[in-house]
C-alpha cells in the first residue's frame, strides 16, 4: 500500500519518463509494424497510448494483490452501459504527466491535443446512466474503494448521428475498426453460459429433491479488461468487459452430418449477443436479444465473482462480508434469481440460506419513474430463455406475497399491484419488483426523485419494507468534468486555491470570497472566454456556422426526450425571433442557442424536434434583422469527447425537465461545476443545486412536481394558455402552420397537436410564460457582466455537493459496507 502511494510523489522516475520517448518509437515498430519515420498520427496515438498503457500494468497487479492481501470486501458495479468516453487524455491527468507529455509528444513533431482528437470515444452507453456508472469506477478506484465495473464489450456502441438536410440519420460506430490500444483480452479465461433447454428435477443421494438445468445451447464468455487509473495513480483498478465467443461444441452434430455452413450459422448467431448496444434511453423495446445481453453479463460476471471469491474462502456462507453487488438499475436484476440458483443448483444450498446470502449482497439503483422505461419481461419469453430462473422468480414472488399477505390481511389489491408478476395483459415479470425483493437497500439517485419513488411509484414497498429505500444524490468526477476538459479554468482555480480540490470538491468554497475580487473575476472571465473560443473554431469546422464568443452562450445538451423539453427552448427562440422581427432595433442581449443529443432511432417524436430545431435554425441565421443577435445551431453526434468542449464553454445551462421526471440529471453538474448559470425547474439534482448555490445565483421556474401531479389529476388544459398569452399563441401556430417547412406545411403538425390536441402530458404550455420570464432575467444579468461573473464563480463554487466522490463514499459507508483500503 505505502508502496504504492510513494509512487505518486515523483511521476518522473516512477513512471519512467525519460525512457517515454524511446518506448513510443519502440511501440510504433514492435507493436504497430511502422516506420517511426512516417508522421501518422494516428500511428503516434496508438504507440502513445501502448507507452502509457504499459506503465498502469504494474500498478495494477500491486494494486491487486493489496486488494487480496488484504481480503478486502469488493464492489461490483454491475452495469449495461459505460459510457467512458476518450481514454488517453484520462490516463494522463491521472497519472498526473500531462504537462510531460506534451514536451515529449512535441519533441515527436506533435501536438498532444492533435494526438487525443485520433481517438474514438468509446460509446459503450446511451447517456447518464452509462456516464454515471463510469464517474463512479473514477471515483471508487481514487479513494482506494476495491471495486470493478463488469459490463458488455458491444463491437458497436452508440450510433454516430449525422444531420441530413436537418433530420438525425443512424451510422454505426464501429469503434474498435482500427483497434483500441486500451483493451486487454484475456483469451485464456472463458466461461460458458447457458441459455434455454429446461429444468429438470432429480433426487440426490440423500433423496431431496434437486434441479438441474439441462438441454441448454452454451455460449462462451471472454473477458476483456480495460484499466481504470485512480487519480494520483494511487490505485489502478479496471472495467471487465465480456464479449460472446461461440462454444467449441456449438453444433458439433451439424458439423459431423457435414453441414459446415449450418453450423457456422449456429457459430455466428451466437456471437451476435455482444455485437450491439441497443440504443434506446429509457425506453424498453422487449427484444429476446436483449434479455439474453443481460443474462451473459450476469451469468459470466457471477462465475467471475464466485471464481474470485472462492480463491480466499471455503465457504459460500460469507459471501455478503466479501462481496456487494451493486445493480444499475433493473438492467441486470436477473442476477438475483442467478445467484439463487448457484447456490442451491450449483452449490447444494436450501432455499434460506440461499436467500439470505442473495438478499445481503445485492443493492439495486432505480434511475427513473417513466413508465415507458420500467423494465417488464413476458413470462414465456423469459420462460422460454432461462427456465429454471422462470421457476425461481415464481418461488420468490409466493414467499414474498405470503409476507405481504400476513402484515396486510385480505389487502388483494396491493398484493397484486405488489407481486413481481404482472397479471393483466399477460403475465409479465416486473424487473424493479424483483430487484426490490431482492435486494436489501434500493436508491434514488437525487433527492426529490427518491421522495418519488417512497411516495409514488414503490410507496406499496415503503410501508412494507421502510428503510430500504433511500436517496444517493448522483455526482460526477471532477477530474473528467474540470480538471481534463477545463484546463483554463482548473489552472485559475490551483493558482487561487491550491491543488486540493480535484480530491476534496468542497475545498472550491474557498473561491466564494474571490468573487469579489475583481481582478480574480477578469480572470475568471478570460478563462470562460478562451473556452468560448475554441468551441467556436470546433463549430466552425463541424457545422461550417461562424458563433460570436461574446454573446451568451446557451446550451441544452441531453438525450432527446420529449420529458426534457427541447421543445421548450425551441419555443422561446421562436418568441425570440418575432420579438426582433417585430422591433429590429430593439436592444436585446445578443444569444448563441446551442443543441446537442441523439434521438433513439424509432423515437418519431424526438427525431422531428431535432428536424424543428434546424429548420428554425435556418430560418434565423439567414434573417438580416436577426444577424449578430441570434444565432441557433445544432451541433450533430453529442458524445462525451464533445461535452468535454460544450461544458467549458456555457455561460446557461438548460435544465427545463418537466418537474418530477429527470430523476436528476448529472450534466446539470458538469455545466454549474464549469461556471455556467442553470435555468431549470425544480427536478432532480435542481432542486439540490439550488439549495447548493443560494436561489439568487440560479433560475427556477414553473410546475413544481406535486402541481404537476395536481394539474393531472384535475384535469389540465392546455388551450387555456394558448388562449389567455399571445405570444404563445403565434408561436405555436407559426409551428403549426408550417412556416420553419415552407415546402412541407403540415411537417410539424405532429409538435403541434401533441401539445394542442393530445393533451400536453409534459405541461409546456403551462411552463411557457413562467420560462419566458426567466430567460428574462437571464438577458438583463449578462447584461451586467460583473454581476454574472459573480454568480458564475458562486456556482462553481458551492459544487463541492456534486463530486462522485462524495456518492460513492455514501455508497460505500452506507450501502456497500467499504472503507477505504488503508485507512
Ligand atoms: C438513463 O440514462 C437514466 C435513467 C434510466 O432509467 C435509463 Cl434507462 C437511462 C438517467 C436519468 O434519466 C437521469 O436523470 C440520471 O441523472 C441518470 O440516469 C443517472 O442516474
Amino acid at each position: 500500500m505505502s508502496r504504492v502511494c510513494k509512487m505518486s510523489k515523483n511521476v518522473r522516475e516512477v513512471f519512467r519518463l525519460d525512457e517515454l520517448k524511446d518506448d513510443i518509437r519502440r511501440n510504433m515498430v514492435a507493436l504497430l509494424g511502422n516506420d517511426p519515420r512516417s508522421k501518422r498520427k494516428f500511428s503516434y496515438y496508438n504507440a502513445l497510448a501502448y507507452s502509457v498503457r504499459e506503465r498502469l500494468v504494474d500498478l495494477w497487479m500491486r494494486t491487486q494483490s493489496d486488494y487480496y492481501d488484504s481480503m478486502a470486501k469488493r464492489v461490483y458495479y454491475l452495469s449495461m452501459e459505460f459510457l467512458p468516453g476518450r481514454f488517453l487524455m484520462n490516463y494522463l491527468t491521472n497519472m498526473g504527466i500531462v504537462d510531460e507529455c506534451r514536451e515529449i509528444v512535441a519533441e515527436l513533431g506533435f501536438s498532444l491535443e492533435e494526438l487525443e482528437e485520433e481517438e474514438w470515444d468509446a460509446g459503450l452507453g446511451n447517456g447518464g446512466l452509462g456516464r454515471l456508472a463510469s464517474c463512479y469506477l473514477d471515483s471508487m478506484v481514487s479513494q482506494n474503494i476495491p471495486g470493478y465495473g463488469y459490463g458488455i464489450l458491444y463491437d458497436y456502441g452508440i450510433f454516430y448521428q449525422s444531420i441530413v438536410n436537418g433530420n438525425q440519420e443512424e451510422r454505426c460506430d464501429n469503434w474498435r475498426r482500427h483497434g483500441c490500444p486500451w483493451e486487454i483480452t484475456r483469451l485464456d479465461t472463458l466461461y460458458e453460459v447457458k441459455f434455454y433447454g429446461r429444468s429438470e428435477t432429480y433426487y440426490d443421494s440423500d433423496g431431496n429433491v434437486r434441479f438441474r438445468w439441462v438441454d441448454t445451447e452454451n455460449v462462451m464468455a471472454m473477458p476483456c479488461d480495460i484499466l481504470i487509473p485512480g487519480y494520483g495513480c494511487s490505485h489502478v483498478s479496471n472495467m471487465r468487459l465480456w464479449t460472446a465467443q461461440s462454444s467449441r461444441e456449438f453444433n458439433l452434430s451439424d458439423f459431423n452430418r457435414g453441414d459446415y455452413i449450418g453450423a457456422m450459422h449456429g457459430k455466428v448467431m451466437s456471437e451476435n449477443i455482444t455485437k450491439v448496444l441497443y440504443p434506446n434511453d429509457q425506453f424498453l423495446q422487449g427484444m429476446e436479444l436483449r434479455l439474453k445481453q443481460q443474462y451473459f453479463l450476469v451469468s459470466a460476471t457471477f462465475q467471475d465473482i464466485l471464481r474470485r471469491y472462492l480463491k480466499q474462502h471455503t465457504s459460500l456462507a460469507a459471501l455478503p462480508e466479501a462481496v456487494a453487488v451493486q445493480l444499475n438499475d433493473t438492467h441486470p436484476a436477473i442476477a438475483i434469481p442467478e445467484l439463487m440458483r448457484l447456490l442451491m443448483d450449483v452449490y447444494g444450498m436450501g432455499w434460506d440460506v440461499a436467500w439470505d446470502i442473495c438478499t445481503r449482497t445485492f443493492a439495486y439503483t432505480n434511475h427513473t419513474v417513466l413508465p415507458e422505461a420500467l423494465e417488464t419481461w413476458p413470462v414465456d419469453l423469459l420462460g422460454r430463455l432461462l427456465p429454471r430462473h422462470m421457476q425461481i422468480i415464481y418461488e420468490i414472488n409466493r414467499r414474498f406475497l405470503e409476507g405481504v399477505a400476513a402484515t396486510f390481511p385480505g389487502d388483494t389489491e396491493r398484493l397484486s399491484r405488489m407481486s413481481v408478476i404482472q397479471e393483466e395483459g399477460g403475465q409479465r415479470v416486473r424487473m424493479a419488483n424483483l430487484a426490490i425483493v431482492g435486494s436489501h437497500t434500493v436508491n434514488g439517485v437525487a433527492a426529490l426523485h427518491s421522495n418519488i419513488l417512497q411516495t409514488g411509484l414503490f410507496r406499496d414497498f415503503h410501508e412494507y419494507y421502510p428503510r430500504k429505500i433511500r436517496n444517493v444524490t448522483n455526482g460526477v468526477t471532477p477530474r473528467r468534468w474540470l480538471m481534463q476538459c477545463n484546463p483554463a479554468l482548473s489552472r485559475l482555480i490551483t493558482q487561487s486555491i491550491g491543488p486540493e480540490w480535484c480530491c476534496n470538491l468542497e475545498k472550491l468554497r474557498e473561491l466564494v470570497p474571490l468573487a469579489e475580487d475583481s481582478a480574480f473575476r477578469d480572470a475568471w472571465a478570460r478563462a470562460k472566454l478562451e473556452n468560448k473560443r475554441l468551441l467556436s473554431r470546433y463549430v466552425l469546422r463541424k457545422v461550417q456556422m461562424g458563433i460570436n464568443p461574446n454573446t451568451l452562450f446557451d446550451m441544452q445538451f441531453k438525450r432527446m426526450h420529449e420529458y426534457k423539453r427541447q421543445l421548450l427552448n425551441v419555443m422561446h427562440v421562436i418568441s425570440l425571433f418575432n420579438r426582433i422581427k417585430d422591433n429590429p432595433s430593439a436592444d436585446i442581449t445578443p444569444r448563441t442557442v446551442l443543441f446537442g443529443g441523439k434521438a433513439a432511432p424509432g423515437y418519431y417524436q424526438a427525431k422531428l424536434i431535432i428536424r424543428l430545431i434546424n429548420e428554425v435554425a435556418r430560418v434565423v441565421n439567414a434573417d438580416a434583422d436577426v444577424a449578430g443577435r441570434l444565432r441557433v445551431a445544432f451541433l450533430p453526434n453529442y458524445c462525451i469527447s464533445q461535452a468535454e468542449k460544450v461544458v467549458p464553454a456555457a455561460d446557461l445551462s438548460e435544465q427545463i425537465s418537466t418537474a418530477g421526471m429527470e430523476a436528476s440529471g448529472t450534466g446539470n453538474m458538469k455545466f454549474a461545476l464549469n461556471g455556467a448559470l442553470t435555468i431549470g425547474t425544480l427536478d432532480g439534482a435542481n432542486v439540490e443545486i439550488m439549495e447548493e448555490v443560494g436561489a439568487e445565483n440560479i433560475f427556477i421556474f414553473g410546475l413544481k412536481a406535486h402541481e404537476v401531479a395536481e394539474k393531472r389529476r384535475s384535469g389540465y388544459n392546455p388551450r387555456e394558455f394558448y388562449e389567455n398569452d399571445a405570444e404563445l399563441r403565434r408561436v405555436m401556430d407559426m409551428i403549426g402552420s408550417g412556416f420553419f417547412s415552407p415546402d412541407e406545411r403540415g411537417l410539424f403538425s405532429p409538435v403541434y397537436d401533441s401539445l394542442m390536441h393530445h393533451g400536453d402530458y409534459y405541461m409546456l404550455m403551462a411552463d411557457y410564460r413562467p420560462y419566458m420570464e426567466a430567460q428574462a432575467a437571464v438577458d438583463a444579468l449578462y447584461l451586467d457582466q460583473d454581476q454574472w461573473v459573480r454568480k458564475s464563480i458562486l456556482n462553481a463554487a458551492n459544487m463541492g455537493k456534486f463530486s462522485s466522490d462524495r456518492s460513492v463514499m455514501e455508497y460505500a459507508r452506507g450501502i456497500w459496507h467499504v472503507e477505504p483500503l488503508g485507512k
